[in-house]
């Protein structure tokens, strides 16, 4: 079977869309006085900027609807109870529930909240008798709905003060999932000291456990604060490749029809970039496929590109002109996963940028990473002997 490179990486581009458009969309309500750091919050939690961009939907009189298109990420910005003012705690409070009953009894499950995220500041240094009456109506509610609060202590660049009010919430006893200091940006306090920014990977921890399984998958994707969230849905994606590859092999197929086994491969990588994140266009993905299994020229024969897999994966020398078997099918599938997983992480901790990718000198790079990742891959195996 003969592939062009462009059609490969076409594949993997349709691939990658097909498994965006497959994620169920994320809701999640986040409650907190203005100024308190919402937008700061959200906008530094998920891949895009979600939060200043204008497009929020007044859902109710106080609560507004933020969603970018094409972004399975939806935000309900609701206030807080600001003191003073002609703000009513009763008012929001059934507003917010008005939302989320709405939500839940739409019949669709995939709109109801996923999780709220209730603000308070640390710098206030306060937790007022009304929010603790507000945060136990609101409990009341949710937990008819199997939804959960994780109350955020944002601005908390005083470590000190975010666990004396944490301590002072927790004294409550209320239903919350937990509470998590977060200082979501970098403060400078004065010109010699700048906080660093931490607690938003906390944050992602404490929320996966406590979303449904329906939307984890999205979170790892769309979150930019975790990567080993990421990794640990790339690794399952992974697993089923080979799964699958392994029953495609299980019929010890010829040598020369091992190309079956591309399409699989092909679905893979789109599933791996997509857990990232990461978007990319054909001409990254060409040089990404050219570099890593040494389809240089334009059209490469499916054959090729197998060959140049097997080579590298232990004891697989002898199946050059036999026949490819379950285990060796699935062995190559993990080797090339788990070495387009190193890529991705680099990617992701900004040790390699998408623009390097296509570069020269990028493709050396990655070239040395898939080498060096499959030798890891193949000490791991026990097998230290080289392969042609
Ligand atoms: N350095 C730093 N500044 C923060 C942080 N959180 C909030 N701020 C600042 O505090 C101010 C208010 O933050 P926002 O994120 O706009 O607050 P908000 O809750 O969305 O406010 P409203 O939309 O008005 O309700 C901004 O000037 C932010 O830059 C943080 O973690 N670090
Ligand atoms: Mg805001």
């Amino acid at each position: 079977m003969e592939y062009n490179v462009n059609d490969v990486a076409q594949k993997i581009m349709e691939g990658i869309q097909k498994e965006y458009n497959g994620f169920e969309t994320v809701n999640v309500m986040v409650l907190g006085k203005t100024g308190v750091g919402k937008s700061t919050l959200i906008n530094n939690m998920f891949n895009e900027k979600i939060s200043d961009v204008g497009v929020g939907k007044p859902i109710t009189r106080d609560i507004k609807k933020i969603k970018l298109p094409g972004f399975p990420l939806a935000i309900y910005d609701a206030p807080g109870m600001e003191l003073g003012g002609d703000f009513n705690v009763d008012k929001l409070l059934n507003s917010v529930i008005d939302v989320i009953d709405n939500q839940v009894k739409g019949g669709d499950i995939s709109n109801a909240i996923h999780c709220i995220w209730y603000c308070i500041s640390t710098p206030s240094h306060r937790f007022e008798q009304t929010e603790i009456e507000f945060l136990k109506k609101l409990l009341c509610k949710t937990e008819e709905y199997d939804l959960h609060v994780i109350v955020v202590l944002t601005q908390s660049y005083s470590k000190k003060d975010a666990k004396i009010l944490k301590q002072e919430i927790e004294k409550e006893n209320l239903h919350i999932v937990n509470v998590v200091p977060v200082l979501a940006e970098n403060y400078e306090i004065d010109d010699e000291y700048t906080a660093k920014a931490y607690g938003l990977d906390r944050l992602s921890i404490v929320m996966n456990n406590v979303i449904p399984e329906t939307v984890k998958k999205t979170f790892a994707a769309i979150q930019k604060v975790n990567v080993d969230l990421k990794i640990d849905l790339a690794h399952k994606i992974v697993a089923s490749a080979a799964a699958l590859a392994a029953a495609t092999g299980a019929i010890p197929i010829p040598f020369s029809d091992a190309a079956a086994l591309v399409p699989e491969q092909i679905a893979m990588i789109g599933g791996i970039t997509a857990a990232f994140g990461i978007s990319m266009d054909q001409g990254t993905i060409m040089a990404l496929i050219s570099s890593t299994i040494g389809a240089t020229g334009a059209t490469v024969l499916g054959k090729t590109i197998v060959a140049n897999l097997i080579k590298l994966i232990p004891c697989a020398g002898n199946v050059i002109g036999g026949v490819i078997s379950g285990a060796t099918a699935a062995a190559l599938t993990t080797a090339l996963g788990e070495a387009y997983i190193a890529i991705m992480v680099m990617v992701c901790n900004g040790n390699l940028s998408v623009e390097d990718l296509s570069s020269d000198s990028g493709k050396n790079e990655i070239n040395r990473i898939f080498c060096e990742q499959l030798k890891i891959d193949r000490q791991k195996n026990g097998d230290t002997k080289e392969l042609e």
